[in-house]
């Protein structure tokens, strides 16, 4: 079994690249990092005897991620599952305030890239008439909180596309899933603050989050049920948030 993740150096993604690895899955690897990539790959393959690709992209130049995916070796061309992981949020800040520098680099990175990946691999899918497109959600698609904006909008695309690819690839026999975690402690809010390690650490006080590896034992599970079910649209929260907005935090 194959699995392509997008995002695989950090955070969710590389959490998910080690539990699918472990249970015997081949996995293709991608991210920007490719120190942090190349290690990944060389640690799956010896851990779990498993066989790894890395590739070394930016999910927003569609010309490299086109160029990346469209002409992968024969032996990976049968790919099963794939996580469209790679995202984030640039800025908290009121509209007002925030960057449209910031606000590109969000619709790019959340909504272009998930469009180029999925449009690059879904001809493996289509020709083998079997796979699993997984896409990263977030609470923050479900409900919209205050200096939000451009991040909330961008899961929301993300949802409506989950729902609407689920919709033209039930032709194909292509299950489409939307996972929508809520606070996770991976690098997302380092970069969301960008580099600023005391408003990261904020972000994750009073309350224990979300952990990577809860999330990959979802992906993992959704990944692996029988070929007649599909998780259509899971959200996740740690048991000290209600949603997207309410957190019983103490100390
Ligand atoms: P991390 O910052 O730890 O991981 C983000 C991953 O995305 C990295 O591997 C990064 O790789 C990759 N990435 C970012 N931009 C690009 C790009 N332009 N091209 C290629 N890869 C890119 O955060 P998370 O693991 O938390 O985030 C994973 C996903 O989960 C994101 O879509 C995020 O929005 C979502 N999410 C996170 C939540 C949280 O609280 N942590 C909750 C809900 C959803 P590299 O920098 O090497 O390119
Ligand atoms: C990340 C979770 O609550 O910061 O998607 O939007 S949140």
């Amino acid at each position: 079994m194959i699995i392509l993740i997008t995002g695989a150096t950090s955070g969710f993604g590389k959490a998910t690249a080690e539990k699918f690895a472990a249970n015997g899955w081949h996995c293709i690897i991608t991210g920007r990092r490719e120190e942090r990539l190349l290690s990944l790959a060389q640690e799956l393959t010896s851990k779990y005897n498993i066989k790894a690709l890395p590739l070394v992209f930016d999910v927003r130049d569609k010309a490299a991620t086109f160029n990346a995916l469209q002409h992968l070796p024969e032996e990976w061309k049968q790919i099963d599952v794939l996580y469209n992981n790679a995202g984030g949020a640039w800025g908290r800040d009121s509209f007002e305030n925030g960057l449209v520098e910031d606000y590109e680099t969000m619709i790019d990175t959340n909504v272009n890239g998930l469009l180029y990946v999925t449009k690059a691999v879904l001809p493996y899918m289509i020709a083998n008439k079997k796979g699993h497109v997984i896409n990263m959600g977030s609470v923050a698609a479900k409900d919209m909180y205050q200096n939000g904006n451009v991040y909330c909008a961008v899961k929301a695309a993300v949802d409506a596309l989950t729902h609407t690819m689920r919709i033209d690839l039930l032709q194909h026999k292509i299950k489409v899933t939307a996972i929508h975690p809520g606070a996770a402690d991976t690098e997302f809010a380092l970069v969301r603050f960008k580099g600023d390690e005391n408003k990261a650490a904020a972000t994750y006080k009073g309350y224990e989050p979300l952990h990577a590896n809860d999330v990959a034992d979802i992906i993992y599970y959704c990944a692996t049920l029988p070929p007649h079910v599909c998780i259509n649209d899971l959200v996740v929260t740690c048991t000290a948030q209600a949603d997207g907005i309410y957190f019983h935090k103490e100390g």
